[in-house]
Parts: C-alpha cells; structure tokens; sequence
C-alpha cells in the first residue's frame, strides 16, 4: 500500500488530487487497481432523509468536494477519503505579511485641486492619470490568508471492497461524518469543532472491536512538527511566504486517546493499532491580535493552545459532543424554513444541484441552501472571534489564496454580513463590527494623507493588519465609499438589537466616518454635494463624445452611501440625546447631496451623468453587464429608493437591473436576488437563485457572463472561484424575498425612535405557493414567524425582542403594531388579530 503521506506537500496535495481523481473521477470505481487495494468502493444510494443534511455517496476528489466544519475561528475541510484522508485545517488568524505604517502616499491630498480641475474640465484621461500616480497606495498589498496546514491520516483498512460508502454534513448539529463498510466491518467517523472547548475533534469508531489502526501526521510548509509524549504532535511556525517572515507565529497540537490498543509516537507522527475506538483533538492558535497599537502581536500561543488540549482531552467525546451540538443549536435553531420536498430532494447533494434546472422540481434545495448559508456564518463568525469571516469564511488552502482571500470593501465584505441580523445571528455580526472599529486608526492615518481631513476612512480593502489606504491601480484601488458603507454595520446591528448601550460604544466609529465625509464633499456645478474624484468599483465610463475613464466627479455610488451614513448617524445622534448640533450639520448636507438620477433609458444613472447606455454591450462582464451593481446601493442594501417611497427611482433600478442581466458572478448573483426582493420581485429573485444553485466543479477564474456564478459540490459559493460571499448574499436575498423591514417612518409619539416598516412576504415567488419561515429578525426589534398556502399569507405571529411600535403591511393592507417587550401577537393574512 503506498503511503501517501509524502505527497502532501504543497505540490504534492496536486499530485494526491490528481490520483484521487483518476480512483474516483468515473463516479464510484476506482481505475487504478494497483494504486489501491480497495478497488470497487461502492456508494449508498439512500441519505438519511433529514432535509439538512447535505450528503455525497463518493470522497471528494477536489477541495470544493470536501466539507467544510468550523467553530468560527478553527475550521477543516474533511475529504472523507477512506482511508488517506485529509483534513486541510484553517486558523481565521493565520495571515502572511504584517503591518504596514507605510502604507501612506504622504500629502496626497496636494493632488485633489488638479484632479478636481480636470473633472470639472471633462479631461478624464488626465484626472485618471493624475489620480493613478498621485494618490494611489504605493505600498505592496500582498498579505495573505493562509492554510494552518494538513491533519493526514493513513488507516489499515484490510483487504476488502468499500461498500455502503457515504459522508455527510448535517447542520441541524454542524457535524461532519464519512461512513462505509469494509467487508463485514462498519467504520464510522465523526468531526466537529467545538466553540464552547476551543477544539477540533474527530471520532473513530469500527464494528470489530480491537480493529482500529491508523497513522496521523500534522504538516504544513516551512512548520516544524515534534512529539510530545507518546500521544500527541505539536506544530509550530510562523507565516513567512517567499523568505519574508510574517508577523504571525502559529502552533497547532494533536491528541489521541483510545478506547484499547494503543497510541505511540514515531517520529513525526502518531501511530494507533488495534484500538475499539480513538477520539483526535486538535487545538490551534496564533499570536495574532486585533490591535492596532500592539502590532497586532499578542501573546505566544503555546500556553492556550496547550491548556485547551489539556482541557478537551479530559473530556469523552460524547460530553465535547453534547456541548458542541447544544452550544450550536442555540444559534441554528432560531430559524426553520420549510418548502415542500420531493422526490429529487433524496439524492445525493451534488446530483441535485446538477439536477436542479429551473427548481420546479426540487423546490427545498434553496432550504439547504438558505440553511447552508446560516450555518457557514455560524462556523465562521462567532462572537469572539478575533476576526470576522474573510472572502473565503476561514476556509482557504495555500499560502497566497485568491484576493488575498481578505475583506474586500467595494461589496464582497459587506455582503458576507447581509443576512446577518434578519437570519436571527445578530451574535454573528459582532467581529465585522469589531474589525470596522479597529480601522478607525490606522484610517485617520489615510483620511489625513490623501483628503487632509478629520475622521477616518478606508479604501477598497483591507487585511488583518489595518490596511486603509487606497491600491496600487485604477479602477479597483480608488474606492473612498468603504467606511461609510462599513458603518452600515453598526447601526443595523442597533436597528435589530435596540441595544442602545451597543450604540453609544460604536457611534464614535460612525461619527468619524460621517465627519470625513462632511469635510470632503464638494458642490457641483449646480451647487449639489457630490465627491471629487470618485469611481464606481471596478467600473469604467465612457462619455457621449467617446473619451472614458475610471474616476469622475460625483459618482452615484458615492454620493448614496454617503446619504446612507449621514442618515443613520443622524438617527444614532437622536437615538442617544447626543450631538444635536453636528446632527444638524449632517442633515443640512445631507439635504444638498445629489440624489439618484433616472437616465435615459430609465435607469439609474451611474456616473453622475447619462452614459450609461454608452458601455459597450459585449455579454462579458465589461460594459453593460458589468458585475457590481454599485449604484443601485440605494435600494439594496441602502434604502433611499424604495418601492412605496420612490416609484420612480425604483423602476429605474429595475431598468438598471435589466440591462446589467441576469448572468454574472456568485456575489453578483446574490446582490441581484436581494435587489429584484426589494423591488417587489419575487419571480426575477427567484430566477436568479436558480442559477445560483448550478452545479459549478471549474476553480479558474471567471468574471462575467454566462460561465459565472453557481454553486460548487460542497454547497460553496461559485465567484468562480470559491468565495463565501455568494453563499451570505442569497441567503440574505432570501430573507428578502420573505420578510423586509427597511423602510422607515416618522412616530410623532417618538420623534427620536427610529421606525419601520415591515412587510410581510414582499417577493414571494410563483414557485414557492407554500411554506414557512419562523424566526426572522425585523429592524425596530421583532421576531417574524410566517407561514403562507397557495401564495397567500395565512398567519403571522410577530414577537417583540426590543421593540415597541411599526407598521405591518402585507398587500395593500398596513396596520399598526403597539407591543411591550416580550409581547407576542398573531394575525391571519389579512391582517386581523387571531389571539
Ligand atoms: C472585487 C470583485 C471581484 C472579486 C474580488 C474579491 O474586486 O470585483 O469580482 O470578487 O472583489
């Protein structure tokens, strides 16, 4: 039998993949007799029946195969190959690279009066190259999220053919299991990683008892891997990438602990024969902390990470188990979504995405989906966790991952959080808003050099350790929108919570955001505030006289989110009886900002000016169909346009949303879902859903049209590549399509109250005519339990989590809610009181 352990290096996991998928590739026979004993595994053909398991009847050939397990900040990618398995292991804090005070171009800003002058001149060619060399970041941007390494088992299975073969995620308790027969015996693992006991842990049980044999070795590139004792590995390192060293040392330690037989240690790796059972915990950590004035450098991790083994090994695994499931529950279990299965709904998970087509045959798969979304979010954004969930969630394999695999700020970061708070995972948001805090800072450095103004801002992106500055190239690393749509956070968090205590401790960070805007807004030539210079992300114009460019005067995006920000720091200034004279200052601007502009075409203008329809129409993602969606931000996931209060903006964004079409990336995908729900269109959500829930097996990277987008076999998001924002984004368009609570109103009993809104099943689709979701979060502080037959509401029941006073509206009916704390009231579909 070879022993593939040496080929898990980093080329070598390309070399392992490779053999994998010529063993598995043809579906469940393996080609290569020789390669491996086990020649025929065999899958089961039957699931467990439970709608929230996802499950394949084959190992993962490719890493979008495996599945993914999380407690937040610890996570693994389980392959579920018999018997070399692999689990590629991931530490939200294992970052390359360091701070980088640096990062500056000093007095940028003495550029701003002739790029202003060039914009204002329509000389675009000479604003983008003055903006290009003059205050763009000269700073490197190249830290990246990196793998912790590989946790490699090799087990003595015997002789015998595979049989009964299946692996399954469950979400209802986030554990992960692989399960097959060899001959007669039946061999069982389960993996799980535990918040409440800080570790990972993996269950090896086999029908024979005394049968259980395997060899577990911890590796990762550049790492250094010692036994302690006889039963446990310890692996340390620092992520230094291309001979640089990074600001971050690592140590990841392995136990095992068996029922019989017995564990030894052979050089650097464990050895387990002829055990009834065996229980592997792993404990990971860094010396990385979120803190600016630190360097971001904490403590050396050894003592916690030896102190949690210490602490989880003394336990069974049946009480880490309980804890684990319990401890998870509390969060998944808040929100239940039912569509009605069907027979589809019982095959493996990869066939029904590759089975799916337009849904109408397996309408649950969105409710794996939805869920999948809720649990991913669990997994890797918990409330204490030293970083929020990055592009990829914490799951990334190698040193240097696409994108950096960071917080993207021109929409990829942001929409990770967007299903956040109506998903009833307010909990959840806490890390995003504790590494928008943290920006403040380093940010003030950047709002000085480039704007001299107060406050502080962010570029484009940021990393883990306090990027703000702009980057290297147009168009992508001249975005100045980032702090203000950041602080969307911190007011949605108070929207849903009503902590007020929470507010007062965040509104310095809004403040300062609003006060770098105040100061860098400019009059137009009709004396309306716009900024100067500003881009829509990633996006080009081209004007009516064929001159285009990627930094104007007044771009929509910039001058919506701006109105965003000033409006909910005015409502926290209120909300708090704080600043009355700066709220003041803020509405008076606020009042001057050009608002959005129908071209045209009946769209909304994107540049400030009507080109729109001049971008070139080349079904790629240039032009027209360009992926982000950037000015319509203000009817999702702002809401200065609105159906009921906007009519007419709001058929411009649906204009706008005609002509980018329906094909672009996973996030954009999602972005769309979530814009066609709040305008009212359930139908057009729903078709892009669709093609979200595409079976996608390609990683190469695609940016537009009709290739884009999709869903991979482990219920990944497909950019392509994988990247968890499509995965939050049409969970949240879900939401959206079921319960939305943005619009709001003004309570002349509670003038400083903010209020909503809440509409109750705003863009159902034709194909959904029944179901129910329990559990949903409105803004105001409401719990929205639904249900609805034949496409109609049946019952609502509405409890107060916070919440005192808003409008319910369903149809063309609305009526007022009046509740106290704890109150539960529920209605039929027309609104009347049941009990
Ligand atoms: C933005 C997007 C890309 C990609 C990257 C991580 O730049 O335009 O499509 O998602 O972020």
């Amino acid at each position: 039998m070879p022993n593939l352990f040496f080929f898990f290096s980093r080329k070598g996991v390309l070399l392992m993949v490779i053999s994998l998928a010529a063993i598995y590739g043809a579906g469940v026979c393996r080609a290569d007799q020789t390669a491996d004993p086990h020649a025929n595994l065999t899958g089961r053909t039957e699931g467990n029946g439970d709608p929230l398991t996802l499950w394949y009847s084959a190992p993962a050939v490719v890493w979008t195969d495996a599945l993914a397990i999380g407690n937040g900040r610890l996570g693994a990618m389980i392959f579920g190959q018999p018997e070399h398995e692999r689990f590629q292991l991931n530490d939200i804090t294992v970052w390359s690279g360091g701070p980088q005070p640096d990062q500056n171009r000093k007095d940028a800003y003495l550029a701003l009066p002739d790029i202003r002058a060039a914009l204002q001149n329509g000389d675009y060619s000479t604003a983008d190259k003055l903006t290009h060399d003059r205050m763009n970041g000269p700073a490197p941007y190249d830290a990246s999220y990196q793998t912790l390494g590989d946790l490699n088992f090799d087990y003595a299975l015997g002789d015998g053919a595979i049989t009964d073969y299946w692996r399954w995620l469950d979400l209802n308790t986030a554990v992960s299991g692989v399960e097959f027969k060899v001959g007669d015996d039946t061999w069982k693992r389960e993996s799980f990683s535990s918040y409440p006991d800080h570790v990972l842990v993996t269950h090896i049980t086999c029908s024979r008892p005394g049968s259980i044999g395997f060899t577990v070795k911890l590796a990762r590139a550049n790492a250094t891997t010692t036994l302690v004792g006889q039963d446990t590995l310890m692996m340390v390192g620092n992520t230094d990438y291309k001979n640089r060293k990074g600001n971050c040392d690592y140590e990841a330690q392995v136990q095992i602990v068996t029922k019989g037989g017995s564990v030894a240690g052979e050089g650097d790796h464990l050895v387990v024969t002829g055990a009834d059972e065996a229980t592997v915990y792993l404990t990971a950590g860094t010396s990385y902390i979120l803190n600016y004035d630190k360097n971001y450098r904490g403590d050396d991790p050894h003592a916690a990470v030896t102190q949690q083994l210490a602490a989880a090994s003394a336990k069974s695994y049946e009480d880490l188990k309980a804890a684990h499931i319990a401890d998870y529950q509390n969060l998944f279990k808040r929100v239940s979504f039912t569509l009605p299965p069907s027979d589809a709904s019982k095959q493996p998970t990869d066939a029904r995405l590759k089975s799916y087509g337009d849904g109408k045959d397996d309408l649950s798969l969105a409710v794996l989906y939805y869920q999948m979304g809720r649990y991913l979010l669990i997994s890797s954004s918990r409330e204490d966790n030293p970083l929020p969930s990055n592009s990829q969630g914490i799951w990334g394999d190698g040193l240097d991952l696409p994108w950096k695999c960071d917080y993207h700020f021109n929409i990829n970061y942001q929409m990770n959080y967007w299903p956040c708070e109506t998903a009833n995972l307010g909990e959840c948001h806490l890390p995003a808003i504790k590494l928008d805090a943290s920006l403040v800072e380093p940010g003030s450095k950047s709002a000085q050099a480039y704007y001299n103004a107060p406050g502080w801002y962010c570029a484009y992106t940021t990393n883990a350790w306090g990027w703000t500055a702009p980057g290297a190239n147009l168009p992508w690393g001249t975005f100045d929108g980032a702090s203000g749509w950041i602080c969307q956070d911190i007011w949605e968090h108070y929207a849903f919570s009503r902590d007020k205590d929470f507010l007062k401790t965040y509104y310095p960070v809004m403040k300062g955001a609003a006060q770098f805007y105040q100061n860098i807004l400019v009059p137009d030539a009709n004396g309306m505030l716009i900024t100067s210079p500003s881009s829509s992300p990633e996006n080009r114009f081209e004007t009516n006289d064929g001159k285009s460019g990627y930094m104007i005067d007044g771009s929509a995006v910039m001058r919506e989110i701006i109105w965003d920000l000033f409006t909910n720091t005015i409502a926290a200034a209120k909300v708090l009886g704080i600043d009355d004279d700066f709220a003041k200052q803020l509405q008076d601007a606020k009042d001057k900002i050009r608002p959005p502009e129908i071209g045209k075409a009946g769209q909304i203008e994107e540049w400030g000016h009507d080109w729109d329809m001049n971008a070139p129409d080349d079904k790629s993602d240039n032009g027209l169909h360009h992926r982000h969606t950037s000015h319509l931000f203000a009817a999702f996931p702002g809401w200065q346009i609105s159906l009921h209060k906007t009519p007419e903006l709001a058929e411009a964004v649906k204009k706008s949303l005609e002509i980018r079409g329906d094909f672009a990336t996973g996030w954009s995908n999602a972005w769309k879902i979530n814009l066609w729900a709040r305008m009212g269109d359930g139908d057009h959500a729903f078709k892009i859903l669709n093609q979200q829930l595409r079976l996608v097996t390609g990683s190469n990277t695609i940016m537009g049209g009709e290739g884009a987008g999709g869903t991979y076999a482990n219920m990944f998001d497909a950019h392509p590549p994988f990247q968890i924002d499509g995965n939050f984004g049409s969970t949240s368009g879900i939401n959206e399509m079921l319960l939305q609570s943005s619009e709001r109103y003004d309570d002349p009993a509670a003038p400083n109250e903010d209020r909503y809104y809440i509409d109750l099943l705003p863009a159902l689709p034709s194909q959904w005519p029944t179901g129910s979701m329990q559990g949903l979060r409105a803004r105001g502080g409401f719990q929205v339990d639904l249900d609805w037959q034949d496409g109609r509401l049946t019952t609502v029941t509405i409890t107060s989590v916070g919440g005192t006073a808003a409008k319910l509206r369903y149809g063309a009916k609305t009526v007022g809610l009046n509740l106290r704390l704890g109150d539960v009231i529920k209605l039929n579909g027309d609104l009347l009181q049941i009990r």
